[in-house]
């Protein structure tokens, strides 16, 4: 069904679209099956044509996210299951919940070469990315519990490893990446990391994506789940809300690393 939709005429005229939007704004936001543009799109299309598209594309859109939602309840309590704790649905009862807070997002990156001889990544990182150095989207942990994502067949997802390199993700497009957000390094009191991520552009081929944002309702309170807890070991957060967390990443830059500000014995930076 994903993969339908990816290949849909609907999307290949999303893409066109796309085209007379501002080259800054590649990203198509879809919160809680509302959906919303990021800018003003002006089209060449008769209002009813675009009033048509947005109603089969928001009908797509949730067939797609309902389907995806269930998966990330599947993979919440495969977790929940490796890390041996009950309820089995200790997790995935956040994503289950109607007041369930989520986003889906749509990016579409133009090809793109470098044209900045100022860009910010390095030569080690020129290597990682085979020459190509603009990015798409600048690094960033998602805060939400789990993301899953799907692309077109253009490589560019990139992830950060403690060494400090950034491996490629090979592109794939019949499988999901699924990403460990910040609320489930913070509700496995660190077990599971949330992974920092980036998308470089690629020189020749445009690359889509489209990923699923999973968080709780917005008055989730957010700490290490009790039965996962050593009887000695101690909360390495302070508890917070997903309200709170997330008022919090509207104030901050992409890249900052917002999960410091609530850890208990880190400054905030
Ligand atoms: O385009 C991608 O594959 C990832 C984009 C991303 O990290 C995001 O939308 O938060």
């Amino acid at each position: 069904m994903p993969r339908q939709v990816l290949r849909s005429p609907i999307f290949q005229n999303i893409l066109y679209v796309q085209e007379y939007a501002s080259p800054q704004d590649n990203s198509w936001i879809i919160h809680n099956s509302k959906l919303a543009f990021n800018h003003q799109v002006h089209l060449g299309y008769d209002d009813e044509i675009h009033l048509l598209y947005r109603l089969i594309l928001m009908s797509l859109v949730n067939e797609y996210v309902k389907e995806v939602r269930k998966m990330g309840c599947n993979i919440l309590e495969l977790m929940a299951e490796g890390l041996k704790i009950e309820p089995k649905n200790v997790l995935s009862r956040m994503l289950s919940d109607e007041k369930a807070d989520i986003v889906f997002r749509l990016n579409h990156y133009p090809p793109c070469s470098d044209s900045n001889p100022d860009s910010d990544l390095d030569l080690n990182n020129r290597s990682m990315s085979h020459g190509r150095t603009s990015i798409g989207f600048g690094e960033h942990t998602d805060p939400q519990l789990i993301s899953i994502a799907r692309s077109n067949a253009t490589s560019g997802f990139q992830i950060y490893l403690e060494d400090g390199t950034w491996v490629a993700v090979p592109q794939d497009e019949t499988s999901y990446f699924i990403n460990v957000d910040d609320l489930l390094e913070v509700m496995t009191n660190g077990r599971f990391k949330s992974v920092r991520h980036r998308v470089v552009a690629d020189s020749f081929k445009s690359r889509v994506s489209m990923i699923y944002f999973g968080g709780p309702p917005l008055m989730e309170k957010i700490s290490p789940l009790d039965s996962l807890m050593e009887p000695d070991e101690e909360s390495l957060y302070n508890e917070f809300t997903w309200f709170e967390y997330k008022s919090c990443t509207y104030k901050t830059r992409l890249a900052d690393n917002r999960l410091s500000r609530f850890h208990k014995h880190s400054h905030p930076v």
